[in-house]
């Protein structure tokens, strides 16, 4: 079923390739094997051998999804590439020895072998095929370079955040994103579900919730509100895992829960409703730690969001909770966290859930910027793992500089070389590599409203995190990044991404 979509999207790819009006090949430099973003693990050009796709191109790929691939060569394009059982010009199958993401590519004269051993594994190389062919081929044929490359991924974790609780964004808007990250080989998708201002998931057993939390007016500023139904979030799972990419929910807590408590005032300690708040101050709301109905209520909200999150995470805030006397927020995490695993699920926080011995073998979100960090240590020493979100690199919400429109800038100012210029493996003291499972660029929206707003701040910073995520440390390099990065341009400007023209890179 995943094979038979990775199928098509190979194959509606192709032909769009093939028929559309050339750039690459004005542009500085030529496609190689070398030229993708995050950059492979291996590649070994062999020139001389690159493969033409032409009129007569064919494709095959394992038999269960022959018949949807006839399907999806049947739009009219400049090329059929049409399918045939097996053996096609350009084939892709399954075989061991290429690791849960990883795949190898084979482009001889004589044709393209796409080889991982799982789904997931093609789905990459095809992202890596894409880039290898021309941003818009010429109405001749299209060349994919020589060679063999050998991919797979330095870290299993690599994720991008969007909060819909400061703003709202559409389903439609998510979908669109998930196609742009997708293609850099990010494969999880953070949601930030509630927040002070709105909460933006519908909860069967407490409904105002959403009816009342997520209505209009619940933006920063007043703005828009809304919220997923359960129908929308299903729908975006499924979305998601056809390009694989995992969705992560949050429900932060005990903070930044004002939205849940203006819904149901038996939330707080005094029973008092308090006001609606759309302004951008944190810190001031918790739950009642001590009364039993929060835990009725955090059992709810964690069953109903497992039942409908086939991924392993749930993600439990957990963040500036300045409210909470901290004796309370360890009371708290010790009920807390076993309600996670009694619904099945590894739980996932900001690192402050650290400080709770009953952290255990959570996931911990490092969003600080000191080097060192205590309760991240010693959570790490009883088992927990990290997954790196240092906010002065990674935080796709910061200005890029002082011109920027739109951005916060409490992290400092992040041009691409600043998201570029670290290693997850180092940037925490305290904590042995092999504790830290991947990278997230975290994009918080109380300045954001629309896609274009997201487009803009997201890229090209993520494609930097992607490359961090994916890439061996050896194949970092700032410059030849940049010319990869200013490379891809056209490809933005043909999907109609709204990426930032960063001064530091030199656009094709
Ligand atoms: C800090 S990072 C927050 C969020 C804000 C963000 C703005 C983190 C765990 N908490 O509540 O939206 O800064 O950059």
């Amino acid at each position: 079923m995943r094979l038979s979509r990775l199928v098509m999207t190979l194959v509606l790819a192709l032909p769009l390739v093939a028929t559309t009006a050339s750039a690459a090949s004005t542009s500085r430099m030529p496609i190689t094997l070398t030229s993708v973003l995050p950059a492979v693990a291996e590649a070994v050009p062999s020139p001389g051998d690159d493969f033409r796709i032409t009129g007569r191109t064919t494709v095959s790929a394992p038999d269960s999804v022959a018949g949807q691939l006839a399907d999806a060569l049947r739009p009219a394009t400049g090329f059929d590439l049409p399918l045939v059982p097996a053996g096609g010009d350009i084939d892709l199958a399954l075989e061991p020895g290429h690791g849960d993401e990883g795949y190898r590519l084979t482009v001889r004269k004589s044709g393209v072998d796409l080889r991982a051993t799982a789904p997931a594994g093609l789905f990459n190389g095809v992202q890596t095929l894409r880039q290898l062919l021309p941003a818009a081929a010429e109405a001749g044929a299209p060349i994919i370079p020589g060679g063999t490359i050998d991919d797979r991924p330095r870290y299993a974790y690599r994720g991008t955040m969007l909060d819909l609780a400061r703003h709202f964004h559409t389903p439609d808007e998510i979908r669109r994103y998930i196609d742009q990250i997708s293609r850099f080989k990010i494969n999880y998708l953070h949601l930030h579900l509630g927040d002070d201002q709105g909460w933006r998931i519908e909860i069967d057993a407490w409904p105002r919730l959403t009816t009342v939390g997520g209505g209009p007016g619940t933006g920063v500023g007043g703005d828009g509100g809304g919220f997923l139904t359960k129908d929308d979030y299903r729908g975006l799972v499924r979305y998601a895992a056809e390009r694989f990419v995992t969705i992560v929910p949050e429900i932060d807590m005990p903070g930044h829960v004002n939205a849940a408590q203006v819904a149901y005032p038996e939330l707080t300690c005094d029973g008092v409703a308090p006001r609606a708040r759309t302004d951008m101050r944190v810190g001031y709301s918790t739950l009642c730690v001590r009364a039993e109905i929060t835990y009725r209520f955090l059992d709810d909200v964690l069953r109903e969001l497992a039942e409908m999150t086939p991924g392993p995470y749930l993600h439990i805030g957990g963040d500036e909770t300045f409210a909470t006397p901290h004796g309370s927020y360890l009371a708290f995490q010790r009920r807390l966290l076993p309600l996670v695993r009694k619904h099945g699920k590894i739980p996932y926080g900001w690192h402050e859930i650290g400080q709770s011995p009953a952290a255990g073998d959570a996931r911990l979100q490092f969003w600080g910027r000191e080097r060192n960090n205590p309760s991240v240590t010693s959570a790490v020493a009883a088992g927990a793992k990290v997954i790196m979100s240092p906010s002065e690199h990674t935080y796709l919400d910061m200005k890029y500089d002082n011109f920027t429109p739109g951005g916060l800038d409490w992290a400092g100012a992040i041009e691409v070389s600043t998201a570029y210029g670290w290693d997850p493996a180092t940037q925490l003291g305290g904590i042995p590599e092999s504790s830290v499972i991947g990278v997230e660029a975290p994009l918080w929206s109380e300045t954001l409203r629309s896609l274009a707003d997201i487009e803009f701040l997201a890229f090209p910073r993520l494609v930097a995190i992607a490359e961090i995520g994916w890439s061996p440390r050896a194949t970092h390099d700032w410059d030849s990044f940049r010319a990869r990065l200013g490379a891809y341009g056209p490809r933005w400007v043909r999907d109609g991404v709204r990426f930032h023209r960063s001064p530091e890179i030199r656009w094709s």
